[in-house]
């Protein structure tokens, strides 16, 4: 049997977090190697780990996987996260990417300075309530099922709860035009490999503080 997937990063959310959230999703174990510093980093380049120098990196079925997207969409095409046919993995593929441009908005906010922090925390609540939460509220209303897509759990609907969690820490109670989605948070929050990776202590990791911005800047030279 293979071994468990091994996540090389930051201990940090950053464009791991993605991939953390679908294995845990699809109730498969995996082990983490931290990136501490620069070191680290310079010792899989060295070692030839890293295809473009860069991580997320993840050893999965004896290959060294980079790139997110890529990582991300074999992890969701190994255990049926990802459709049934072209289509659905077409529309998984957009509500993804969504998402995606959403959460990326967030991501980058520890890293801008001060004085330009405010204006983007308010423009990632105006893209959220305005063009993002908008289009998945719609789609579960006008097909009346539980998933965003073949009214089965993929990827899609994975990284949507991790989107709105995301957006609930920049702004509580920014679900409540959105009842739908407040009931899509309640029921995929309870799926119980989704509901065990967000107790206490599970590898999901918390929002970024000044000292982790810190490591990771002098992690990657930002
Ligand atoms: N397109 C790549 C971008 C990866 C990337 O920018 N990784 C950063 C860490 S989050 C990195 O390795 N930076 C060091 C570098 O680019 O030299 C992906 O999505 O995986």
């Amino acid at each position: 049997m293979a071994g468990k997937p091994k996540l090389h990063y930051s201990n940090a959310r950053g464009r791991m977090e993605s991939i953390r959230w679908l294995l845990a999703a699809a109730g498969v174990e995996f082990e983490e190697q931290f990136i501490e510093k620069k070191e680290d980093l310079e010792k899989l380049r060295n070692d030839g780990y890293l295809l473009f120098q860069q991580v997320p990196m993840v050893e999965i079925d004896g290959m060294k996987m980079v790139q997110t997207r890529a990582i991300a969409s074999y992890i969701a095409g190994k255990y049926n996260l990802y459709g049934k046919d072209l289509k659905e993995r077409a529309w998984i593929d957009m509500y993804v990417e969504g998402t995606k441009d959403l959460m990326d908005m967030i991501m980058y906010l520890p890293f801008q300075p001060a004085d330009t922090k405010g204006k983007n925390l308010a423009l990632i609540i105006e893209r959220a309530t305005t063009r993002y939460f908008p289009v998945y509220e719609k789609v579960l209303k006008d097909h009346g099922q539980d998933y965003l897509v073949g009214n089965k759990l993929s990827w899609a609907d994975i990284n949507l709860l991790e989107a709105i969690l995301m957006v609930e820490e920049c702004k509580p109670g920014i679900l409540s035009a959105f009842p739908l989605l407040q009931a899509f948070k309640g029921r995929t929050s309870n799926i119980p490999t989704i509901k065990k990776f967000l107790q206490p202590g599970s590898q999901r990791k918390p929002p970024m503080d000044e000292k982790t911005v810190a490591i990771v800047k002098k992690t990657y030279g930002i």
